[in-house]
Formats: structure tokens, sequence, C-alpha cells
């Protein structure tokens, strides 16, 4: 069955990937600038990315990929709700690839017609591997993660969140997440966003907010928070179109809504 075949080699493709990443640590990294000192892009990047294009055009040629670094931008148009399309992030965290050496993950999720086929989120440096296949369970490596039962509160809730909230954006007039940050347990601001949604998947965290993400950034963490049954909307809590860009706020159906009705000032 394809979709089995698919879960199979996106593991093994990420696992190899990850290969990759993890020899490049140890050796000079070339880093250039893509809009500002703040984006980076490198080699690897570009590598990684390459070389899932090259991998899913010869083993599915009926397959489109959508990766941030643009490798398979020859493509003819396609309507990505028509088709089987794989969201890739050769690197999510490049800016941690290139200072920490850690705490960065490849992350590819692919959707039919829309709908959440497979997630695989590698952390190359941890070599932990979260995956799923869409009705089979989200797992770690071998160990499958049950659904957690829990309900946290706010006030008991840990969660992920980026930078760009601590400048000017469209929710605010001030800063929505401030009485926020009093309120709960803890935020994190990690660096990989994808690596953080799969956090939250597996229940080691509760929620996270972002803004600004691509495709390639929530993509498999999209599959993998779906098949726990864990919500994930736009801020705004709205359905996300996986095929652009969003804003991403996820947590479990009470934190959610709590974080939604409590927190977030909407757009006017
Ligand atoms: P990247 O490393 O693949 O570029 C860092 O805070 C997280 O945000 C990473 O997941 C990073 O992905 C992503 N990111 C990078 N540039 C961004 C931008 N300009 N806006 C929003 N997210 C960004
Ligand atoms: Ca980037
Ligand atoms: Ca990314
Ligand atoms: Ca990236």
């Amino acid at each position: 069955m394809e979709y089995q075949e698919i879960y199979r080699l996106t593991k093994e493709w990420a696992y190899e990937a990850g290969e990759i990443l993890r020899e490049a640590v140890s050796q000079e990294i070339t880093v250039e600038y893509k809009t500002s000192a703040a984006d980076l892009v490198t080699e690897k990047d570009k590598e990684i990315e390459a070389f899932f294009a090259n991998k899913i055009n010869e083993t599915f040629p009926h397959h489109f990929l959508l990766g941030e670094e643009g490798v398979a931008s020859n493509q003819a148009d396609y309507d990505p709700h028509n088709e089987i399309v794989w969201l890739v992030d050769p690197i999510d965290g490049t800016t941690n690839f290139v200072h920490n050496k850690r705490n960065f993950c490849i992350s590819v999720g692919v959707f039919d017609r829309g709908q959440p086929i497979v997630g695989v989120v590698y952390d190359p440096m941890a070599d932990q591997l979260f995956h799923t296949l869409k009705g089979n369970g989200v797992f770690i490596d071998d160990e499958f993660i049950k659904p957690s039962t829990m309900a946290p509160t706010s006030e008991q809730a840990l969660i992920s969140m980026n930078h760009l909230w601590l400048a000017p954006n469209e929710y605010l007039h001030e800063q929505p997440l401030q009485k926020m940050a009093t309120d709960i347990r803890g935020f994190r601001c990690l660096g990989s966003a994808a690596l953080e949604l799969a956090n939250v998947a597996v229940g080691r965290l509760d929620g996270a907010i972002f803004i600004g993400l691509g495709p390639w950034d929530f993509g498999a963490a999209y599959v993998l928070l779906k098949e726990q049954g864990i919500h994930i909307t736009t801020v705004d809590g709205e359905q996300i179109d996986v095929f652009h860009p969003s804003s991403v706020l996820t947590a479990k159906k009470e934190l959610h809504h709590s974080i939604r009705s409590n927190y977030i000032r909407t757009k006017k």
C-alpha cells in the first residue's frame, strides 16, 4: 500500500539526512544570509532539500514537494488540494544548527489531497525520531506515545512560543502574551518550531503559539498533533491551510480555548 511505503521511506530518508547533518556539525559550515543577518541558510539546507527532492522524484514521480529552500520550484503549477504533497523543511532551526549544533531537526509531512498522511520529525543530535502514519498512533523511535488524558490548566502549562511575539505584530496593540507570561507555568523558546510542535504532540510541552510559520515548519507536526487529537489552528482559532504560511496555536481543547479567550486579542 502506497501510504505504508511513503511512511517507511520517509523515516529511512530522514535517518539518512540526519546522518549527513550529524557529520556536518563537526565540519566548517558555510553560512549565507537570506533576507537578513537573522535569516540564515547553509549549503546543508539546500543539500538536504535536494536529497529529498531527488528521492521523491525517483520513487514517486507523481508527487509534489513544497520545501523551504524551493529546490523543486521548477514543478509545473499544481493544486496541492488535489495531489500528494510532501512538506519538507530540510533543517528546521538553521540558527541552532550553525550556533549550537543541536536542537534542529528534519521535518517531513505528507498530505494526500489536503489530508494528513505521514508526519516525521527527526532530531539527529538527540537521535530521536517522532513519527506517525495516520491511524497508527504517534511514536518516538519504537515507543508508542499514548495520547495523554491530562487536561492542564493555564497555570500548569508549559508553552512554546517564537521570538516574533516580542516584535510588533498583527495581533497586538499591546503585547498579548504579557499577561499569559505571568499566569502560565513557563514559556519556552527553543528555536525549532517543528521540534517544539512535535514536543506538544508527545506531551513534553502543553502548547505552542507561533506566528509567521511556513507549511514546511508545521507540516509534519500537524500530522502528529492531529493523530493525537490535539487542537491545532491559527491563532485566530481558524482551520489551518497547510499549504500556506500561517500562525499556529496548538494545545489540548480546554487549554486551547482558554488561551484563545483569555490572552489573544484577535485582529481588529
Ligand atoms: P528555519 O530554521 O527553518 O528557518 C526559529 O525561531 C524558528 O522559526 C525555526 O523553526 C525557523 O525555521 C523559523 N523561522 C525562521 N525564520 C523565520 C521568520 N522570518 N519568521 C518566522 N519563523 C521563522
Ligand atoms: Ca530558514
Ligand atoms: Ca523552518
Ligand atoms: Ca529550514
